[in-house]
């Protein structure tokens, strides 16, 4: 069965007692037993609720996976992934990733005895130096946030078999439609759901995926113990949303792909990130694990003064300034001061985050449009 098909009628059954054709949303915490013990496998809706394991189907088959579980966020995802380590045990992540899982590695797992180091991981001559007998998992986020970096899926996996690591990848700025890292050897596979899954910017959510029953019953263990689970509403739509995630992400690459071209011929643009571009240094790596090249892109300008960048923002009319991605509407960000502030900028300067990079969610408006605001904006710049 192919993606669109799988998206629509895997997981989407209809409801026995009247025929609904659309799962209602379960908005119930808990379950009738008719003795002490003797259910319907559904005891209390933290531990399951039917709208969202319908959810969990569905997302399980877009991956290619056994199983799925979802959550509150994308960083209570991460939070219960880091929870599978011990004192001592340490990580190696990409050094471009996004703000707040650098900032609950740092921040809050390092007090807990967990060492993380950041490296680019899409050098690859640099990854195995860096392993010791204590390095337990790889925390690969590709595309990276928001510098569009391309890491080599198959490469670390390789590497983390050879030692035994466990390789984990948020895999939010692809979606399971562009990318599947579950097939290319992966462990653990992340969303934030918040963003493609989801499309339209009104529901909060994380998932993950994975193929390891044991690593499924840990990962759910954990979730039903500390309890950041989405509400049924939420999964309701989510569900929604990728029913049309095969059409939406069709038309978000082929805009981003278009801005980026454009912006690459322009005058007062000094950088383009975006992997489908021929000269990106990742373009072959792109190509071999990705079916297309995303909806994300980022940008400097010439002028390095950031005022430059907020008056390219302010005049992009139909890109609002916002946080979060992946939705139909197009968004533009200042990552130095909104999505990535919580890392010092020591370590974005060294990662290659400027002060002055744009970062834009192009969303499924008409190309022509688009490129209209972008000609207008970088007009007023
Ligand atoms: O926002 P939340 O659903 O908790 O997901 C966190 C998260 C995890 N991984 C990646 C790659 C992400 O981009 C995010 C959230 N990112 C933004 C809000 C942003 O604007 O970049």
């Amino acid at each position: 069965m192919k993606f669109g098909t799988k998206s629509i009628h895997i997981g989407n059954n209809p409801e026995g007692l009247t025929g609904a054709v659309i799962t209602p949303i379960y908005q119930t915490s808990t379950y009738a037993q008719e003795e002490p013990g003797k259910h319907k496998g559904f005891e209390y809706s933290r531990t399951h609720n039917p709208t969202r394991t319908a959810l969990q189907t569905t997302l399980a088959a877009l991956e290619n996976a056994q199983h799925a579980l979802c959550f509150a966020s994308g960083m209570a995802v991460e939070d219960t992934i880091m929870k599978l380590l011990r004192p001592g045990d340490e990580v190696i992540c990409t050094n471009d990733l996004y703000g707040g899982s650098f900032r609950l590695f740092t921040k809050v797992f390092a007090n807990y005895g967990i060492k993380f180091h950041f490296i680019p991981l899409q050098e690859m001559d640099l990854v195995e130096i860096m392993i010791n007998s204590n390095t337990k998992m790889f925390w690969v986020e590709t595309p990276t946030n928001p510098l569009l970096n391309i890491i080599d899926i198959q490469s670390i996996v390789e590497i983390a078999k050879k030692y035994n690591i466990l390789t984990v990848v948020d895999n939010t700025f692809a979606s399971p439609f562009l990318q599947n890292p579950l097939d290319l050897g992966a462990d653990i596979v992340v969303h934030s759901a918040t963003k493609y899954l989801a499309g339209h910017s009104d529901v909060v959510m994380g998932c993950l995926m994975t193929n390891h029953n044991e690593l499924h019953q840990q990962l759910a263990f954990l979730q039903n113990s500390c309890g950041a689970i989405p509400g049924p509403f939420d999964c309701f739509l989510v569900q929604r949303g990728l029913k049309t995630l095969h059409l939406r992400m069709v038309q978000h690459c082929k805009n981003a792909s278009a801005i980026a071209n454009y912006l690459v011929n322009h005058s007062k643009v000094e950088q383009v990130f975006y992997p489908g571009l021929t000269h990106h240094k990742n373009h072959e790596i792109a190509k071999k694990q990705m079916k297309d090249f995303g909806g994300m892109v980022s940008f400097t300008l010439k002028s390095d003064s950031t005022e430059s960048a907020f008056k390219f923002m302010k005049n992009a009319k139909l890109f609002t300034l916002a946080e979060s991605l992946g939705g139909v509407e197009s968004l533009v960000g200042h990552p130095a001061t909104m999505t990535h502030a919580s890392i010092p900028r020591e370590d974005r300067l060294k990662a290659g985050l400027k002060d002055t990079l744009i970062r834009l969610s192009v969303g499924i408006e008409d190309t022509e449009d688009l490129l209209e605001t972008i000609e207008f904006a970088l007009s007023k710049v």
